[in-house]
């Protein structure tokens, strides 16, 4: 396309063109042809990277902010109501699947409706079929909640289907909204992510796996520079350490019982394995081989409900077939075997620490 449409008359592409003319039907000399691939390859990668993943001047991701921030349930927010909102998810993505874990652990699943967008390699969106608002797309979606938006379209969204708006874009809002706004409809009401005596810590390993691990993955596969990767890729792994050392005395990240903090990890560690680690570069270690990491993944996936919102084939598929610039064969790779996910994961007798931070 850029080949046939030279973007400027006086660009190298100019150059570029003209010289794959003079050279049709001649084979072309190894060193000129590795020149001419690299030059048209690297500056369609960077164009392409550009639109993906947004970068500060040292070539970092830096993660565009999530727009829309409404509350369930308070004063001026949208009241809790049975069978009134609904998720977009795509089954691929880390940051709806925590939406999908949180439901699935709370019971939720008579309350709040689900539909799953697809992504489009051709189009670069989230694609949508049969939706209950006539919307082909997530864009169209977005324009419907609020026309002329021109933020990104994103998953997960909690939309209101009896306003057509959407509350809130953010996960890490979602699953504080689905843990405590629905407890009158949940069937496991009783069950909570975040309890108040917990919050301080829950928050700070928030913040932590965030930037180490959730984005630190990002960081990792959609750096720009070396450097970038370099500095992601020595953070993420040095979080990693931390957590599998508190890990070793605790069955959670925060104690005995289960938090927020652990399902914000675990939509990033049932990935690693399979796609961050060859994908994104993060391959210094894999979690199956951390002591306690390993078995926690395992842990976690054993949740009641958790191993049906999780689909390695769709996070693959995802990850491997869209991410073009990545990956610009289009081939998914076969393994890894997840059966190990369903062995036994010793950790039920792991008792809580006072303070692992
Ligand atoms: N801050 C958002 C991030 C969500 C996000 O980045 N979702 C990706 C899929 S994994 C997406 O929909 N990307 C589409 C785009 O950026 O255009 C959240 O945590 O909810």
């Amino acid at each position: 396309m850029f080949l046939l449409e030279p973007p400027h008359p006086n660009s190298n592409w100019n150059e570029v063109w003209l010289m794959l003319l003079k050279m049709k039907g001649e084979s072309l000399p190894p060193k000129m042809l590795v020149g001419l691939a690299k030059f048209v390859w690297t500056t369609l990668w960077k164009l392409m990277m550009s639109q993906l993943a947004p970068s500060n001047k040292e070539g970092e991701y830096v993660r565009p902010a999530s727009q829309f921030r409404g509350e369930i349930g308070t004063e001026d927010g949208f009241p809790p109501e049975m069978r009134r909102y609904r998720l977009y998810v795509g089954l691929g993505c880390p940051w709806a699947h925590r939406t999908l874990v949180v439901r699935a652990l709370k019971g939720l699943e008579e309350v709040i409706s689900v539909t799953i967008a697809s992504p489009s390699g051709e189009e670069g969106i989230w694609v949508l079929e049969g939706d209950k608002e006539g919307c082909r797309s997530l864009p169209e979606l977005y324009q419907l909640a609020q026309r002329g938006y021109t933020g990104r379209c994103t998953v997960p969204v909690l939309w209101d289907t009896s306003c057509k708006k959407i509350v809130n874009n953010e996960s890490g809002d979602i699953i504080v909204l689905l843990n405590s706004q629905f407890n009158r409809f949940a069937k496991n009401p009783g069950l909570d992510l975040y309890p108040v005596e917990l919050r301080e810590k829950i928050d700070f390993w928030n913040e932590k796996i965030y930037h180490g691990v959730n984005n630190g993955v990002y960081r990792c596969g959609f750096a720009q520079t070396q450097t970038a990767y370099d500095k992601a890729c020595d953070e993420l792994f040095a979080t990693l350490d931390e957590i599998d050392a508190v890990l070793a005395r605790n069955r959670y990240i925060c104690g005995s019982e289960v938090t927020l903090a652990d399902v914000r990890l675990f939509t990033t560690l049932f990935r690693f394995d399979v796609v961050y680690y060859g994908l994104f570069k993060c391959d210094r270690r894999r979690i199956q081989d951390y002591h306690n990491l390993g078995p926690y993944l395992r842990d976690m996936y054993q949740l009641p409900g958790v191993q049906d919102t999780c689909s390695l084939e769709e996070v693959k598929k995802d990850y491997y077939g869209n991410l073009f610039p990545l990956n610009p064969g289009g081939i998914i790779p076969s393994g890894p075997d997840i059966k190990n996910l369903r062995l036994p994961h010793g950790r039920g007798g792991k008792g809580t620490a006072a303070d692992n931070r």
